[in-house]
């Protein structure tokens, strides 16, 4: 099987790149990144060279071009099924896809108001109402995923899988937002924050200099 080429953006901001990152480094794939920088005049001509789509993340594989996080995910699942990327249980992962789904397309005031910068200092915004009903449907659906699947591990599902690596971005806003969650969604926090991925992720991120103005919300 072929290496595959993981092609993302900056890592201080580029939330959906992180999604698939995540996915392969903590499943133990191979894989080589090619990095295309936001905010140059040629991120759109170069991502569309790639994809005709024009947005990362994009995986190159055996000849196959593949965009959007979350299809990039599931053909992960297909091609290397040994990694458990979803759980195996038919109701764990009927459950896992639809977080999925939802996080894909919902969560959208907290999106906007606290973008995805990982070098931003832990602090506070004003919450609106939208915000937080997104937090707490947030909160409701990790518990639900937890209380019925996660007694393996920290995580949804409880070993580290595509609906984690899916959250990842959005467990970083609301630590650098300093959003107020209850304890349990605390620990599922901390256990993703804590990931040897996550890690190599962030340091990389913090040797960024480029600045991303409409990314930057203070
Ligand atoms: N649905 C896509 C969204 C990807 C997306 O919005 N990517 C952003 C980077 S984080 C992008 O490429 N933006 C550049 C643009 O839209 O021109 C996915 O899940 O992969």
């Amino acid at each position: 099987m072929g290496k595959a080429t993981l092609v993302i953006a900056n890592k201080n901001y580029s939330s959906w790149s992180l999604r698939p990152f995540m996915a392969m480094a903590m499943a133990d794939i191979d894989f080589d990144e090619k990095f295309i920088r936001f905010g140059e005049p040629r991120f759109g001509r170069a991502v569309r060279k790639i994809s005709k789509a024009g947005q990362v993340p994009v995986l190159l594989h055996n000849g196959l071009t593949i965009w959007d996080s979350l299809a990039i995910m599931e053909y992960l699942a297909e091609t290397w099924p040994d990694r458990n990327l979803w759980p195996k249980n038919k109701a764990a992962r009927a459950l896992a896809r639809s977080a999925c789904a939802e996080m894909h397309t919902g969560f959208k005031s907290l999106r906007d108001v606290c973008p995805m910068n990982l070098r931003r200092p832990q602090r506070a915004v004003a919450m609106n109402a939208a915000i937080l009903a997104d937090v707490a449907r947030l909160e409701a659906l990790w518990r639900q995923c937890r209380k019925a699947h996660g007694k393996g591990g920290p995580f949804l599902f409880g070993k580290f899988g595509i609906a984690d690596a899916m959250f990842t971005p959005v467990v970083t806003r609301l630590e650098t937002f300093d959003i107020k969650v209850a304890e349990d969604t605390q620990h599922y926090i901390n256990a993703v924050l804590a990931t040897p991925a996550f890690h190599e992720w962030k340091a990389a991120a913090l040797k960024e200099k480029w600045i991303v103005a409409e990314d930057e919300v203070d």
